[in-house]
């Protein structure tokens, strides 16, 4: 078998994704999500001028060969652009051997360890009632576990409040990258956030109880001895994980505050590479692998970073926001299903219009992510109504400090 095409797919049917098609001499196709959210066109580029020609005539059976050809061949190793196209490359060639073999993929990465996959949902509001009726929604979807996000006094519009107005005038719902030709500002106070947090985690444990694992996201805004005194503060009311609670490109600082706090920490959703994880599983500075397929390289990274994790107890918690498109995020599934230490999987389910371009075959029932026996991905792309919704330029927010300092998103 051979790959014949490797066409590029940019459509926008609520935000913007990034598809790569092979199309193999058998009649074969398998995709890949190339999606970087508010840098969509630089991996398309990547796809089309520099990787699509070396593709053609390739065996697509050979996975692991052609990711190390690419990685290695290219010389610039690592960063989400070069990554995110690998990773299209690497999916695309397991749908198609798993379409070759009759087999979902998760068939051949081991087979089922789990019937289905735990999620966790977005609860966010801008008071106390708003964020209870969210919790509450989410619980009535299924989720049996909730990630909790407030507003902070004082503060106009943050990260990750699904009714809040952007300054764009849209809402959060499904999508923090506003549609336009610059990023909206947003403000932060980091000092008014270590304030409030605790007692908004305090209400939402008295209003549904010591059982229900709670999340939150600190979204990289903390500096180590910040994100040490959040973490200890939030230990009474016993979280599930607190998540990028600094910017983790220094993996050291999660010494400091790893040392001060029993609250499980889950880290990575921008990182590329297992070497960004390096250190962190390493010396257990973490408990959750935050990776995300489509930034990782694909399934065969995403795999091999799980089972060195194993080696320390530290579990999957694979970034799941609606900018990793469906194609990427059933990767993802699919190694979640199949690695003995899962975790749990972020979900967030996709627009309506973004399941008529992405036909999903994974259903989310009784709480958890069932996986179809669909050979391959199990995610079909109908180009057509592809086309029908163009790209749009959007850019995700950025923070400012009152005195006017940029600051962490
Ligand atoms: C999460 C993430 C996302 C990111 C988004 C950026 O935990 O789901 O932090 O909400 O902000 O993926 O594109
Ligand atoms: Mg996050």
């Amino acid at each position: 078998m051979k790959i014949i095409a490797a066409d590029v797919i940019v459509t926008s049917p609520s935000r913007n994704f990034v598809t790569l098609k092979l199309t193999t001499d058998e009649g074969l196709t398998g995709l890949g999500d190339a999606t970087l959210n508010g840098r969509e066109l630089a991996v398309a580029s990547y796809l089309k001028d520099h990787l699509a020609q070396l593709l053609i005539g390739r065996d697509p059976h050979r996975i692991e060969d052609t990711w190390q050809f690419l990685y290695r061949s290219s010389y610039w190793r690592r960063g989400p652009v070069t990554m995110a196209a690998i990773a299209a490359v690497d999916m695309a060639l397991w749908d198609i051997k798993g379409k070759a073999a009759g087999l979902p993929v998760y068939q051949l990465l081991g087979g089922a360890s789990r019937l289905g996959l735990r999620t966790y949902g977005h609860a966010s509001g801008r008071d106390l009632p708003e964020l209870f009726d969210s919790v509450r929604e989410n619980l009535e979807e299924g989720h049996t576990s909730v990630r909790i996000q407030t507003s902070i006094p004082g503060l106009k519009a943050i990260y990750g409040i699904a009714s809040q107005e952007q300054a764009t005038g849209e809402r959060y719902d499904y999508e923090p990258a506003g549609r336009g030709a610059f990023p909206a500002e947003e403000d932060w106070d980091t000092r008014a956030y270590l304030n409030h947090l605790p007692g908004v985690f305090e209400a939402v444990r008295n209003e549904f109880g010591p059982d229900l694992p709670l999340l939150h996201d600190g979204h990289h805004r903390m500096t180590p001895i910040q994100a040490a005194k959040l973490g200890k503060s939030l230990e009474p009311y016993d979280l599930f994980w607190l998540e990028d609670c600094t910017p983790a490109e220094n993996q050291e600082s999660l010494r400091l505050v790893r040392q001060h706090t029993t609250t499980p920490l889950a880290i990575g959703e921008v990182f590329n590479t297992v070497w960004d994880f390096q250190t962190l599983i390493r010396e257990q500075l973490i408990d959750y692998v935050r990776a995300a397929s489509t930034h990782f390289g694909g399934i065969s990274p995403l795999k091999k970073v799980m089972d060195y994790a194993a080696q320390y107890q530290i579990k999957s918690g694979f970034h799941g926001p609606t900018d990793i498109s469906p194609v990427g995020f059933a990767a993802q599934c699919h190694v979640g299903l199949a690695i003995h230490n899962y975790g749990i999987q972020e979900y967030m389910a996709h627009s309506e219009a973004t399941n008529t371009v992405f036909q999903q075959s994974i259903r989310f029932e009784g709480g958890y992510l069932r996986l179809s026996d669909a050979p391959g991905l199990g995610v079909e792309l109908d180009e057509e109504a592809a086309a029908a919704h163009p790209y749009q330029q959007a850019y995700l927010p950025y923070n400012r400090l009152a005195d006017g300092t940029v600051h962490d998103w």
